[in-house]
Order: structure tokens, then sequence, then C-alpha cells
């Protein structure tokens, strides 16, 4: 099943909700029900291996200079990498970090390291960010190497032929190794990413393809050919424990009929979505417990968007929930809250380990059973006790073929969408519509809960784009003034020469006038932006006809609404959106 990921940063956004809430799509992990019969491809491109640091370049413990066996070395340079982040003073991050990274160390280097404290990294961190800013330094040509080498692995191994289709090959490079970072205060940060070697990799191909060789010396952990899956090799990382795919590019004929799957199913739910709401409205009065249970949970799946359930995976460090799986101290609830009444309050840890915070208030009858489930129950225990994430999917199945809970999710982002762009669209400039559907997209984004921190850079960037806007104002009135000078000159010569000048005056002032309009509309989107990511919502919960049939209907080119990558994804819906596409 694919999920979805409830999560919450804790800082302020607009006065009534304090935390919020941020959500995405997690890879998809399962079959796909799309069959093959033929599968080649040439298997990942693995990271470079580790080059050893020159040996100018130290690493100081207690102060003293100290050479590092290669695996320690390599280790350390990760940590070195990130001296400048605000990750490395953390403590759970250095815990993390320094547990790992002691266990690549020769006996002799964990004797003698024995406190972080005391590690000097500063020559590597300072070696690291001269070659980066030697890389910035290059000159074309070198740069052009660079880009012909990444053009010829692209070739080599970014493409597969799947059936009688050459398919773009989506992420055929392996990360490579280094620590890892997670999303909130992530209870495994800093830990030791490693490196994925080709005896980690299982293949999948056709049996009759000619099977991807692993580099010299080497060999696949297996092979195998199963023309259920879409994916063309997996393995398992070592952090979470989680399988990562390769697979094929999002532009891709089968990615593309699954995306147009997932919406066409929201669309059925839209078609069936009261039947739904009146079932589990009157499952809140049944007699019995474990269906108000389950009416109760699914009216949170609808109203709320909460992943269903836990998959256990997380391992035995994060303790994380999903609706089904809620405990008695994850609620409080309020009969009278501020000016509310049956105000229901959220506190949990959902996947990731990122909080979820939010104040609801809900309907009387769902309040009065959230009371009753309650009774004679300890902090500890499950709030919904007669139900599980088993159950509730297969009610859901029940109740629609597909559905599951990220389709309700899928189904309200998009007719919101929709709804908003019918609201907001006017005569305007293409600059004005852009922010008109920017904000479309935004209502959506709030909805969802797609919240992030306001980038670093913000700030900064704010600054230059009102520097920009100071100096088109200056811009401005200078070429207002000249503009009036020439009319005045017009006015007491009345020749041709001052008439074709006053012409070429006004059309300098509306052109200043215009991309200050451009600049100051930027601005705005920005400043609204500043705490929402669009990207989420847009790459997985609108339905992109959507998009496409109103880029038609206003004359707004699709290339303002999506970028390169985004229009490979979205190239079937692009290809057919009609005029009045309706969702
Ligand atoms: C780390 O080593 C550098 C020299 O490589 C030195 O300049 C710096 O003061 C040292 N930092 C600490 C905290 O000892
Ligand atoms: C979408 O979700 C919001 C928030 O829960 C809800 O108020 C709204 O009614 C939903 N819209 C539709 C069409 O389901
Ligand atoms: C869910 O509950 C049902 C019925 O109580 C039970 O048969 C099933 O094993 C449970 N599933 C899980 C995953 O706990
Ligand atoms: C397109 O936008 C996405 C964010 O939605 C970004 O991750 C990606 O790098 C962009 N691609 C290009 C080619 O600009
Ligand atoms: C990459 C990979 O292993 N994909 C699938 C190949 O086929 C097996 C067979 O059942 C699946 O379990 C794998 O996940």
């Amino acid at each position: 099943m694919r999920r979805f990921v409830s999560s919450m940063f804790s800082f302020r956004f607009f006065p009534r909700v304090l935390l919020f809430v941020v959500t995405r799509w997690e890879e998809e992990r399962s079959t796909d029900g799309s069959k093959w019969r033929f599968l080649e491809h040439k298997g990942p491109v693995f990271a470079p291996p580790y080059e050893p640091l020159p040996g100018k370049v130290k690493f100081y413990y207690d102060g003293k200079p100290m050479k590092l066996s290669a695996p320690a070395e390599e280790v350390a340079t990760f940590f070195a990498k990130m001296l400048d982040h605000e990750y490395t003073t953390k403590d759970i991050f250095r815990k993390n970090f320094f547990k790992d990274w002691r266990k690549e160390m020769t006996s002799e280097e964990k004797s003698t390291i024995t406190d972080l404290n005391k590690c000097n990294f500063s020559e590597m961190s300072e070696y690291f960010k001269a070659q980066s800013e030697a890389r910035k330094q290059m000159s074309k040509e070198e740069k052009q190497v660079d880009l012909q080498e990444n053009e010829r692995l692209l070739q080599e191994y970014g493409f597969c032929i799947m059936d009688n289709h050459k398919e773009r090959i989506g992420n055929f490079r392996i990360e490579p190794p280094g620590l890892f970072r997670g999303r909130g205060d992530h209870p495994k940060m800093g830990m030791l990413k490693r490196r994925i070697r080709p005896e980690d990799i299982i293949i999948n191909c056709s049996k009759d393809s000619k099977h991807p060789k692993p580099p010299p010396g080497t060999k696949w952990k297996e092979v195998r050919h199963d023309n259920k899956v879409t994916w063309l090799a997996s393995w398992t990382e070592n952090i979470q424990g989680s399988i990562k795919y390769i697979m094929l590019n999002p532009s891709s004929r089968i990615k593309g009929e699954k995306d147009w799957q997932k919406y066409e199913t929201a669309r059925r739910l839209k078609k069936c979505v009261d039947r739904i709401r009146s079932q589990y409205r009157d499952d809140w009065k049944s007699k019995e417990m474990r269906i108000r249970q389950r009416a109760v949970a699914l009216y949170f799946i609808d109203k709320l968007a909460l992943r269903a359930g836990n998959e256990k995976e997380e391992g035995e460090t994060a303790d994380t929930v999903g609706c089904c799986s809620l405990r008695v101290e994850h609620i409080k609830l309020y009969p009278k809250m501020d000016e509310q009444e049956y105000v229901v309050e959220f506190d949990f840890l959902g996947k990731d380990s990122i909080r979820y915070y939010n104040k609801i208030p809900v309907e009387k009858r769902v309040f009065k059973n959230l009371q009753l489930f309650l009774e004679n129950k300890q902090p500890e225990d499950d709030l919904f006790d007669r139900l599980n994430t088993s159950i509730l999917n297969k009610h859901l199945q029940e109740l629609m073929d597909g559905l599951t809970a990220k389709v309700f999710r899928t189904y309200n982002a998009s007719i919101t969408l929709q709804q908003q762009l019918k609201e907001l669209s006017s005569d305007d400039s293409v600059p004005a519509k852009i922010l008109s559907y920017n904000r479309a997209n935004r209502a959506v984004a709030i909805l969802c809960n797609h919240q992030r921190a306001p980038p670093k850079t913000f700030e900064k960037s704010m600054q230059n784009l009102q520097t920009k806007i100071d100096e088109k104002q200056n811009q401005l009135s200078a070429a207002r003034k000249q503009l009036k000078a020439a009319k005045a000159d017009h006015k007491a010569s009345h020749d041709e020469k001052s008439k074709k000048a006053v012409e070429v005056k006004r059309k300098a002032v509306q052109r200043i006038e215009e991309q200050l309009m451009k600049l100051q509309v930027q601005a705005t989107d920005r400043e609204e932006n500043k705490q929402i990511a669009l990207g989420t919502s847009k790459l997985n919960y609108l339905d992109p006809r959507i998009s496409v049939a109103w880029c038609k209907k206003y004359g707004v080119p699709i290339e303002k609404i999506y970028n390169k990558t985004q229009r490979e994804k979205f190239a079937w819906a692009i290809d057919m959106a009609e005029k009045d596409y309706e969702f």
C-alpha cells in the first residue's frame, strides 16, 4: 500500500493554528498489478569508491594530529562535510554518529578516540569547502567533461526495455553513504547510512533478457524474474530497514497509467462520498462497539486525513502511531474550549517521529462516542480497542473498490483546487493569473497541512527581491521624468523628431511598469509561500488535468505551472486534458 505520512512541526503559523502537519506520499512498495513480458536493464550505478584524503589534510584528536584508517576516515569525512550544519550540534545526532563511527575504527583508534568533543574536523571541513569552491570555479571545458560523463551514464544505465518500449529509469544512481538526517527530531539522526554494494542488490528482469552484470569481482544478492512488479532493483537500507527500489521514471507509460488511475479512483470517491458519509454517521449509533469505533476512525480519516495505521517498521526506537493505533494518551476531550463546543485535541508522533498536533471541533455524536471509548481505560490503552488497520482497510474496500485513506485526501485536494480555481480566476495578466493559481494550490496545501519551516534563505532572498523592486521603482521615476521632459520638448517644438522621442519614452515607461508589477507579484507570492510547501500536493494530490485545463482555458503557458520534471511526470495529462475538464 502506498501510505501517507502525517507529521508536524512545532512553530507558529496562522493565528489560531499553532502547530501543523506535513504530509507526503511514501514511496510505493506494493505490487501494482501491471505486468510486463520483457524487461532488460543494466542495473544501478554505484556511488564512486572512497578516495582517501591527501596527507596534508589532518584530523586532530585532543590537539594532536592523528592518521585514521581508511574506513574510520571515510565516516569522519561525512561528519566533517556537515560541520557547519546545525545537526552536528544536536546531542542525539552526535551520540548516534559517534557510536556508529566507533564501529568503523580499528581497536587502536577505538581506544584512543573516546570523546567526540576532543575531535577536530576543521581541516577536513575546510578541505571539502575548498573542493566544492573549486568545482564552482571550473572552466567551461571542465564542466563539459562532467556533463558528457553524466550523459554517458544516462545513456548506458538510464533506460530499460520494457516490452517494446524504451523507458527512462527514475533513480538509477544509488545514493552514496553518509549520515542519516531524518525529518524532525528523528531518534536515528546521525547514524551511518551504509554504502550499498552489489551484494545488497536484488535484480528483477526477465529470464530471456541480457541480465545486468555486477561490477567486476562482485555479485548480486539475487536475480529474480517477477513480472508483476515494475521495479528493477531493490535493497534494504540499514537505518530504518526499509526497502528501496529503482523504478521507472515518472514519465514512463506505466507510471503515467498508475497516476491516471489514482485520480480516477478519487473521482469515483466523489460519486459515492455522500453515501459513505451518511453510512458512517449512521454507524456512530450502532449497537456494536466495533462498528462505532470503525465509524469514528473513518470520520477522522475523511476529516483530518490521518494515516490509517501503524506499520511496525520504524524499529524499536520510535513509537509512532496512525489513526487505528491511537492511544488514550494521544487525545484530550474538551466539551467547551474558547468559543467552540466538542473539541478534540490530538497530540502524537506520526510517521518519521514527527509530532502531529491539532485541535478540532467534532460533531456531538463523535464526541460522545470518544468519551465512551475512553471509559475505564489507562493512558497507554488503545483508543480504538476493537479496530486495527486490516479491519479498517477491509471495510474501506467494501465501501468502494480501491478505496484507501489516501484516496480521501486526493479527492479532497483535487476538488478543493477545482473550486478555488473557479473562484479565483480573472482576466488579469499572466503573472496575476499565476499568483491566483498559486493561491489555490496554497489553499490545498493548507488543507492538507503541508506546512514547512520558512527556508533559511527566506529573509535574504526577500531582501534581494525588495532591492530589485526599489531599483525598478527608481528606474520608473527616472523614466517618467524623461517622458515628461520629452513631452515638454515636443510641446515647444512640435516636430516629428520630438514626437518620436515621446513615443520611445512612453514605451520605456510601460515596459518598466510591467517589470515592476512582475516583481511585486513575485514578492507577494513568495511571502505567502513562506511557510507552505506547495510541491507535495502539486505532485501527489492534485489531479493534473485540472491544472492543465485551467491553463488552456486562461491562456497560461503550462511551463509557468509545471517545471520540466513535473511536465514529464504529467505528460499523460498534458496530452489529454480537455479544455473544460471537470474533476
Ligand atoms: C582545530 O584545528 C585547527 C588547525 O587545524 C585549529 O586552527 C583550531 O583552533 C582547532 N580547533 C579547536 C577547537 O581546537
Ligand atoms: C475537505 O476537507 C476539509 C477539512 O477537513 C473539509 O472541511 C471539507 O469539507 C472537505 N471537502 C470536501 C469536498 O470533502
Ligand atoms: C485485527 O483484528 C482481527 C479481528 O480481531 C484479527 O483477526 C486480526 O488478526 C487483527 N489483525 C492485526 C494485523 O492485528
Ligand atoms: C521542479 O520542481 C520540483 C519541486 O516541485 C523540484 O524538486 C525539481 O528539482 C524541479 N525541477 C526542475 C528541472 O526545475
Ligand atoms: C527488486 C525486486 O526484488 N523486486 C521484486 C522482484 O520480485 C520479487 C518476487 O516476488 C519481489 O518480492 C521483489 O520485491
